[in-house]
């Protein structure tokens, strides 16, 4: 292993920038989906979000009106959920189908937030909405409490990891804004809760259609003393469990800038990618997976300059002492627990697929940033439905 010789580079440019879906280093961007049962108000409630926030720009405000008055299904008023149902069969039918992005900022935090479509027949859409999220905004329409649906979305936020859900019980309107009728959905889904890993779960009683407790407190909830949507958004904290654990990050790219033009990024190789766990230091031990070659950190760089310390769930471009051979969806880990590496795993899956995975196929495997291939196979034939995955470098 030879030394690496270059210095590091000073242009910002060297360092991980947003990605293409605005994932970037902030360690305030909030990424959430909104899911639950068809009809109970998710993109009314994200399109009230950005009107009252003031991301609306006159020009979209007054196409929103427009069509509000073709589309619309509140009469003569503003349909919001116009501002994120944007296809035409979205529009003709009133039903969210493909997953809406939006990208917002307030001075707290920035938010990536995916609106998800609740008919059935899309779960698999509302699947790929959760697979970024850090939190899920579960939505219940109050008359008609938790629905099979709403559940199956909960089960599937749990699957995916998500380990913070906020349930807001929606149309409260429609029920005389009733304490009664919140309180028995908020019990009713803490108990259902008990089986999934959910670490923070905060129940509001909001109305998307009027606003109530959206970005401001309702004054016709004056029985609910908990935060507004917006303010429970900006404020939650969803990474502190994961800053906590060893350190690991998949590498997603070998980062050689090869600029003959410029002496410092000629020989520049760094190691970019978004640390799923952990801290790590400028003059850390760290060992290279699967290898597992020990090295040392010699520096972290991200878009705005060197680092002496980045935690999850930054992205960050780590520079070695040693010029070990690495490549995309090799892991670099602490050293103080190494995680245990197995050419076998039994896992619990969310399965998209018509068909069911089975025994004996042979499927690709995305492991962080690397796909292998794997086979199935039961691991105990009088386990139903448990599967085996072998995994194949
Ligand atoms: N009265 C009342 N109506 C609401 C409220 N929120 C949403 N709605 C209405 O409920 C209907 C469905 O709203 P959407 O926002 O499209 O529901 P959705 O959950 O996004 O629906 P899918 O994406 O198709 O699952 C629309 O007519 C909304 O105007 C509310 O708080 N009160
Ligand atoms: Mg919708």
């Amino acid at each position: 292993m030879a030394e690496q010789a270059a210095a590091a580079p000073t242009e910002p440019d060297i360092a991980t920038k947003p990605d293409a879906a605005g994932r970037h280093a902030s360690p305030t961007l909030l990424r959430f989906l909104t899911c639950g049962s068809v009809d109970d108000g998710k993109s009314t409630l994200i399109g009230r979000m950005l009107y009252e926030q003031d991301f609306i720009l006159d020009d979209q405000f007054a196409a929103l009106e427009r069509d509000s008055r073709r589309h619309g299904t509140d009469g003569d008023n503003i349909d919001y959920a116009l501002l994120v149902d944007g296809l035409q069969s979205e529009r003709e039918q009133g039903i969210t189908i493909d997953v809406a992005y939006r990208y917002f900022s307030t001075p707290k935090r920035s938010f990536v937030v995916a609106d998800t479509p609740g008919h059935e027949q899309y779960t698999r859409n509302m699947a790929t909405g959760a697979s970024n999220a850090e939190l899920a905004v579960i939505l219940v329409d109050a008359r008609k409490g938790l629905l099979p649906q709403t559940l199956r979305h909960s089960i599937i936020v749990s699957l995916l990891g998500i380990r913070h859900v906020v349930l807001a019980v929606n149309k409260l309107d429609l029920v005389g804004f009733d304490q009664a009728v919140f309180d028995a959905i908020a019990s009713d889904f803490r108990k259902f809760t008990e089986r999934l890993t959910i670490e923070s779960l905060q129940a509001i009683p909001i109305s998307a259609r009027h606003g109530d407790n959206v970005s401001s407190r309702g004054a016709r909830t004056p029985w609910y003393r908990g935060p507004h949507l917006f303010e429970y958004l900006e404020t939650v904290d969803v990474g502190s469990s994961r800053v906590t654990l060893p350190f690991r990050m998949a590498v997603q790219w070998v980062n050689r800038p090869n600029n003959p033009t410029d002496a410092k990024l000629h020989d520049f190789r760094g190691l970019s990618g978004q640390i799923a766990s952990g801290i790590v230091r400028k003059g850390q031990q760290v060992a290279v997976l699967p290898g597992c070659i020990k090295t040392t950190i010699k520096d972290i760089w991200t878009y705005d300059g060197s680092l002496d310390e980045a935690f999850c769930p930054q992205s960050v471009t780590i520079c070695l002492e040693h010029d070990i051979d690495i490549s995309r969806g090799d892991m670099i880990v602490g050293l103080d627990l190494l995680p245990g590496m197995e050419s076998e795993l039994r896992a619990r899956t969310c399965w998209m697929h018509t068909r069911a995975l089975s025994a004996g196929k042979k499927y690709f495997l995305k492991h962080t940033t690397h796909t292998v291939q794997a086979v199935a196979y039961d691991a105990a034939k009088n386990v139903t439905r448990s599967t085996v995955v072998t995994v194949y470098k």
